[in-house]
């Protein structure tokens, strides 16, 4: 079943010079990543995930959490972008500027080809120094978790609950979401801070918001546009409409 994708959003589209995207679990859903909510199936269904990814959470049991990073680490490593990804990093060559912002940690939209992406959450592929907080990328993994070369132990470079977005991220998302004609918000539930607040920013600046999710979201009602399906689905026909009327 297609998803009807209204022609005024599509003219807005086609008329837009500045693009800004948010993405969430959801566009990597169809890659086979559990979405982070469901990513604690099996063994790490007892545990909450706002424990896990958390620096109270690694003090009280780094190998527990270094042991979840490094599964995930592993289910990524073996897995594709899917048509979502691989549509956004088409849509991208349309316009002036496009910057994909996405909370993954997973490099998906790397790998599809994108270029412009802003990591708000960091990467689970990089490893950091817990004291110094310098990424590391050599290590003798000869215990769990694996300690610097300072004696403090290491951890995934990625940004847990009560800790600062790097800064940097932060302000070119900001400015893109500021500066927008059409945000897209797709696979993501829109409750985790300061993210969420993105797309709201892009509607209080005068963009045209639509979201791509097959359930309904907190953003929802907000939204100029609700397109209820798959990104893997509505992003590649989003792309056909465009090329189109071209
Ligand atoms: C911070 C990395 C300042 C680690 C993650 C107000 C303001 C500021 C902060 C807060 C605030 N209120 C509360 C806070 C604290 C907190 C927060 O927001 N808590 C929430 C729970 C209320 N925020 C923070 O702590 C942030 N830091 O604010 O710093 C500060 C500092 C100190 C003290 C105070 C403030 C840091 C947040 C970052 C945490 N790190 N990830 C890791 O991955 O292990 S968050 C992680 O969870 C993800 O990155 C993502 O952000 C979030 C999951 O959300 P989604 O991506 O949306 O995924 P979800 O599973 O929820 O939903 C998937 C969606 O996809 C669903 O809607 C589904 O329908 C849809 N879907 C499914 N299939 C498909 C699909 N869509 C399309 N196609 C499909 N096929």
């Amino acid at each position: 079943m297609s998803i009807a994708i209204p022609q005024e959003l599509i003219e807005r589209l086609a008329a837009a010079r500045r693009v800004a995207v948010l993405t969430g679990a959801g566009i990597s859903a169809e890659s086979g990543i559990p979405t982070f909510r469901d990513a604690l199936t099996g063994l790490w269904a007892r545990y909450d995930p706002q424990e896990l990814a958390t620096p109270e959470g690694f003090a009280r049991n780094p190998k527990l959490v270094w042991e979840w990073y490094a599964e995930r680490r592993a289910r990524i490593a073996g897995v594709a972008p899917n048509a979502g990804h691989m549509a956004l990093a088409g849509l991208e060559q349309r316009f002036e500027q496009f910057t994909l912002v996405t909370q993954n940690i997973d490099s998906l939209h790397q790998r599809a080809g994108s270029r412009e992406v802003v990591e708000l959450h960091g990467n689970i592929a990089r490893v950091k120094c817990s004291a110094e907080q310098t990424v590391v990328s050599e290590y003798a993994a000869t215990e769990t978790p694996p300690r610097c070369r300072c004696g403090a132990l290491l951890r995934p470079d990625v940004v847990w609950f009560g800790e600062m977005l790097p800064a940097a991220a932060l302000a070119r998302a900001e400015e893109a979401t500021e500066h927008c004609e059409v945000f897209l918000s797709i696979g993501t539930s829109a409750q985790v801070y300061p993210a969420a607040e993105l797309p709201l920013r892009a509607l209080s600046a005068g963009a045209t918001v639509v979201e791509i999710n097959p359930e309904r979201t907190a953003l929802s009602r907000h939204a100029h546009f609700v397109l209820p399906g798959a990104a893997g689905k509505v992003l590649p026909a989003l792309l056909a409409r465009l090329a189109a009327i071209a």
